[in-house]
Parts: structure tokens; C-alpha cells; sequence
């Protein structure tokens, strides 16, 4: 006797979601928000933070772009400091100076090194693990950059307001990752997105101080040039 109900109202069930999926205003309407603020113990705003969400209902679909990411050196410096990417991206090192570099990893997700080169040249890396891929210049010990490699399409990066906003995200249970240079390890907790849930999560992060030297002291000097 339940056969005959049955099958009919799995047929509706798969029609509605054919709909849903056709038609950009449900879905939107399912879908939930979060919005991360990453700030320091004093409350100040974090900025250059990877902010990612890692869903664990089923796993994530990651697609690499088709062009490198770019991190370049200019004035010494590179450019920009944190890099997020999807499992399988190229990057690109420009040495977009008029001295040489010599640029390297020692991370286990990806160690590197790019042989000493000068003005205008270029070599792409591929980041085929996920992981934080701290990056440095042989010829100049200041020069740091960080590549972090996640294996989930949704990620951001904090800019000054410290502030990261994820829309139009699927209902069911997510990692929440947040990672900075200064941080020791990674601050992780899960959530679970409602359909139309708009949640917002504040995460306090305890820095250590920069240590950083933002320029090289004089680039005049003579030495590794
Ligand atoms: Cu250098």
C-alpha cells in the first residue's frame, strides 16, 4: 500500500529541486551568509587574514584558475603579502625590480626554489597540496610572503575592516579556518548555515608582534645586487 504514495511524492520532492535550482532568486533566498571579523586582542581589526570555510557535508569542488596568481617583487618587497588558492593553482614570481632575487620555500606543502633572477623574468610555481606556504628571498632576509593553499572554494582575505563576508552559501555543516602570518597556529570552529541563516562570528586572535622590516634599509648601498 505505500508504494503508490510513495513514488509520487519523490517525484514532486525532485521537481521542486529542479526549480530551486533553475531559478537564481530561490536559491538565493535558501542560501546563508556569514560574515567573519577577525580582530587582535585589543579588538583592533586583522587585516590580511585567510578567512576560509570548508564544507563537510561533501567535498568541496575546486577549480584552479587558468591563469597564475601573481606575487611579485617590487622594491624590495613582495607583493601581496598573503595569497590565498585553491589546491592546483599556479603562481606566478615577477621580479619586477632592478636588482636580482632569488625566491624560495622551505614548507612541506610546497618547497621551492627559483634560481637567482634578474630584472623581468618570471617563473610560475603549482601549489598541488593544500597547506600555509611560507615564502622568503635568499639574497634578502626581510622579503616574506605567505601562500596559503586550501582545498575549498570559499575564502577571503581581510582587508583593513578586518572583515570577511561569504554569501550565497549552501545550507549544512562548514569548517570555519582563520589563519594570519602572526598567529601561532590556526583558529578553527565549525558551524552549521541554515537555509536564509545570516550568522556572524567574531574571532579573536592573539598576534604575536611584527617583526617584519617593511623596506630594505637602503637599496643604494652596494651589497647583493
Ligand atoms: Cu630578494
Amino acid at each position: 500500500m505505500m508504494l503508490p504514495f510513495f513514488l509520487p511524492r519523490a517525484v514532486i520532492v525532485a521537481s521542486a529541486v529542479v526549480v530551486a535550482a533553475v531559478g537564481a532568486v530561490s536559491r538565493l533566498a535558501a542560501a546563508g551568509t556569514v560574515i567573519v571579523t577577525v580582530k587582535d586582542n585589543k579588538g583592533a581589526p586583522v587585516s590580511d587574514a585567510a578567512v576560509y570555510l570548508t564544507p563537510l557535508d561533501q567535498p568541496p569542488v575546486v577549480t584552479a584558475p587558468p591563469e597564475p596568481l601573481v606575487v611579485s617583487q617590487q622594491g624590495q618587497e613582495f607583493e601581496p603579502y598573503v595569497t590565498i588558492v585553491v589546491v592546483g593553482s599556479s603562481v606566478s614570481f615577477p621580479n619586477r625590480d632592478n636588482i636580482r632575487h632569488q625566491v624560495y620555500s622551505l614548507s612541506k606543502a610546497k618547497p621551492f626554489e627559483i634560481p637567482l633572477s634578474g630584472p623581468g623574468t618570471s617563473q610560475a610555481i603549482r601549489f598541488d597540496q593544500p597547506g600555509i606556504v611560507a615564502i622568503g628571498c635568499n639574497i634578502h632576509d626581510h622579503m616574506s610572503a605567505y601562500v596559503v593553499v586550501v582545498s575549498t572554494p570559499h575564502f577571503l582575505k581581510t582587508a583593513t575592516d578586518g572583515l570577511a563576508r561569504f554569501g550565497d552559501l549552501a545550507p549544512g555543516r562548514y569548517r570555519l579556518d582563520v589563519w594570519h602570518p602572526r598567529l601561532a597556529g590556526e583558529t578553527r570552529r565549525d558551524l552549521v548555515i541554515a537555509a536564509n541563516d545570516a550568522a556572524t562570528q567574531t574571532i579573536s586572535v592573539t598576534l604575536k608582534p611584527d617583526k617584519r622590516i617593511r623596506r630594505a634599509p637602503d637599496g643604494s648601498g652596494g651589497g647583493y645586487k
